[in-house]
């Protein structure tokens, strides 16, 4: 379900219509994209007659990006496909097309029906044409890594790169066979590709997956860049100089093309909503987010100014190869697929970088609601360690707001194995905190530190807990008074100072521990019950007892105590002063 989530079609995803946080979210975007259109270099901005003018007589050794393209004369105008057009397939062909489809989990019928060089509809926004970028632009190898691609798909990724580049500015491309089990992606594949002396190919002995096959492809590679692409996309017009230009002009930069949508019903290309930003929700769900429209007019933001991004989306990117091997690349322990474009976002904003989204640069990419690979280990547990491992090294105190909406996570214990290394990296590299990440680059992102925090109040007396050295009372409520304060915390403890409400040896009671984060015996389900149990909303249960048992207040004394759950007792009912989060 998570992953599917990473997969949504950018302008389908929930995430653009959260109206919920605009205003503050929208307050401090506004500060974060003005910082963003001040990095941005203003030849490489310049648009319009004007602004080509300007930057004409200015900077000499720019030069307008290059069309190279095939758009304006395809080979074959009328095959289908053509322009990115939808196809349809014929009635004759609806049972093949079919049964094909589990190929790629797209339409492999019609992929194969279509021209590999096909020509697209240029999506860029006006002024990209006219934008300027430097002659001496670095060259980049271009690392493309597959398992069991489909035959015409892969093809046509690779002739949208070699068609639509100019050729100076690619020094290879690099294909990486991540042990893939088609035939055809053996000496047919090396047989086709031989035609084209700038593509290599790279056939890994074991599978590797997509990450460490990424890492496979980087070692060899030349190229001072580099640029990373799935292996079912298609290159528009114009796509690379200026991830190129945005690289050279700071080597910390990684810079992402704006990923338009290869329909998988129909194969058709289409273009997405503009003034989309990379950004994750929790868990560590990738999305995207619309820049909110007053931001957009307050900012004077255009179409085809650089968007920066808190996450990218993972698979298409320009960096700087140096600046890669210097971040450590991706963490080698992360599995197979998921997780590294959060490990990769983080690490360059907290270490000192930049992720860019570059409007004038436009890919296609065939988004499909499930991969059509096996996975070694089971897809969901892969991607959750991968997350986990993400969450540890990067999120600080923060990763308990992972934990805390995964909680299957904590339950599982889930071994993340050796860290040693990401954490020395990080020190090494003196990277910023995740806080600091939060306030000056994701400022929009909900991140209470806890679920809720107060007073305890029982809703039938009206009156608090309270610690008392280290034993509790129940006593007047109080608001000055700090012993009656507590935090609910994502990991579900009930915590004042180091100490965490507990039910205690002798059954029934409650008692005071010091606290341990992942402790189950610790821990309380407060509120989040509702979805199984909803009249039990504003119970307190225990998940540390066999029975399910709640805390409660035993009228008659006055004394705390936890006893069987029952959705009538109002005695049962807690409230916290101050809830931050559901
Ligand atoms: O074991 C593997 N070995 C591989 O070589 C698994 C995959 N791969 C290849 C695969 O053939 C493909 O070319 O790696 C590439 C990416 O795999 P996909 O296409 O199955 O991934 P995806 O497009 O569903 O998912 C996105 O997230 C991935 C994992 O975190 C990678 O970062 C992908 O590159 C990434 N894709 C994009 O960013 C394109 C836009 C999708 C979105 C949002
Ligand atoms: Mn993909």
């Amino acid at each position: 379900q998570e992953t599917r989530k990473e997969r949504q079609l950018p302008n389908e995803n929930g995430d653009g219509a959260h109206a919920g946080n605009t205003t503050t979210g929208a307050a401090a975007l506004g500060g974060q994209m003005l910082g963003a259109m001040q990095g941005a270099a203003p030849r490489a901005r310049a648009t319009g007659k004007d602004g080509q003018e300007q930057a004409g007589n200015s900077s000499p050794g720019t030069h307008r990006v290059l069309s190279m393209d095939a758009t304006l004369a395809p080979r074959d105008p009328q095959a289908p496909g053509q322009f990115g057009h939808p196809v349809a397939v014929p009635d004759d062909k609806q049972e093949e097309a079919k049964s094909r489809w589990k190929e790629g989990n797209f339409n492999v019928y019609l992929s194969d029906l279509i021209p590999v060089d096909r020509a697209i509809v240029d999506t860029r926004p006006a002024g990209c044409s006219e934008q300027r970028v430097h002659d001496d632009l670095p060259s980049t190898s271009i690392i493309m890594c597959f398992v069991d691609e489909v035959w015409s798909t892969l093809l046509r990724s690779v002739h949208s790169v070699l068609s639509r580049s100019p050729p100076h500015l690619i020094e290879e491309v690099i294909l990486v066979d991540d042990f893939s089990t088609k035939e055809y992606l053996k000496e047919k594949l090396d047989k086709y590709m031989s035609r084209f002396p700038k593509v290599k190919i790279l056939h890994l002995k074991e599978r590797h997956g997509l990450i460490r096959a990424r890492l496979a492809g980087a070692e060899i590679a030349k190229g001072a860049i580099l640029t990373f692409l799935d292996s079912h996309v298609e290159c528009n017009v114009g796509w690379l100089e200026p991830l190129l230009e945005r690289v050279r002009l700071s080597r910390t930069k990684v810079a992402c093309p704006v990923i338009e949508v290869i329909n998988d019903k129909d194969m058709s290309y289409m273009t997405v909503d503009n003034f989309q930003r990379g950004i994750f929700t929790w868990p560590m769900n990738f999305g995207w987010r619309q820049i909110p429209q007053e931001v957009i007019e307050k900012n004077k933001i255009k179409e085809t100014d650089i968007i920066r991004c808190p996450v990218m989306a993972g698979g298409l990117f320009s960096i700087n190869k140096k600046y890669f091997f210097e971040l450590g690349m991706y963490d080698p322990g992360l599995d197979v697929w998921g997780g590294e474009n959060m490990e990769i976002s983080f690490k360059v904003w907290m270490c000192g970088g930049e992720i860019e989204i570059v409007p004038c640069s436009r890919v296609g990419h065939i988004f499909r609601n499930d991969n059509p690979y096996s996975f070694p280990k089971d897809r969901v547990r892969t991607v959750e360690r991968n997350l986990a491992r993400v969450a540890e090294v990067w999120l600080d105190e923060y990763k308990e707001l992972f934990y805390g909406h995964a909680y299957h996570l904590v339950l599982k214990n889930v071994d993340v194995g050796d860290l040693t290394q990401q954490i020395q990296l990080r020190k090494k590299l003196q990277c910023k905190s995740f806080r600091w990440y939060l306030e000056n680059v994701y400022p929009d992102l909900e991140a209470p530190l806890v679920k809720a925090s107060g007073l305890l109040v029982n809703k039938a007396m009206a009156r608090c807990i309270t610690v008392e050295n280290t034993t509790l009372a129940f006593e007047a409520c109080d608001v000055n008074d700090k012993n009656q304060k507590f935090n609910y915390t994502w990991l579900r403890l009930i915590q004042h100072g180091e100490l965490c409400i507990t039910p205690a040896g002798t059954a029934g009671t409650l008692g005071l521990r010091r606290c341990e984060g992942r402790s189950r015996s610790l821990a309380w389900l407060h509120r989040s019950l509702a979805t199984f149990q909803p009249e039990l909303t504003d119970h307190i249960i225990s998940e540390h007892l066999q029975q399910p048992a709640c805390l409660e207040v035993d009228p008659s004394h006055e004394a705390l105590r936890v006893n069987a759950c029952d959705s009538g007792n109002p005695y049962q009912k807690w409230q916290f002063g101050n809830y931050y989060a559901d």
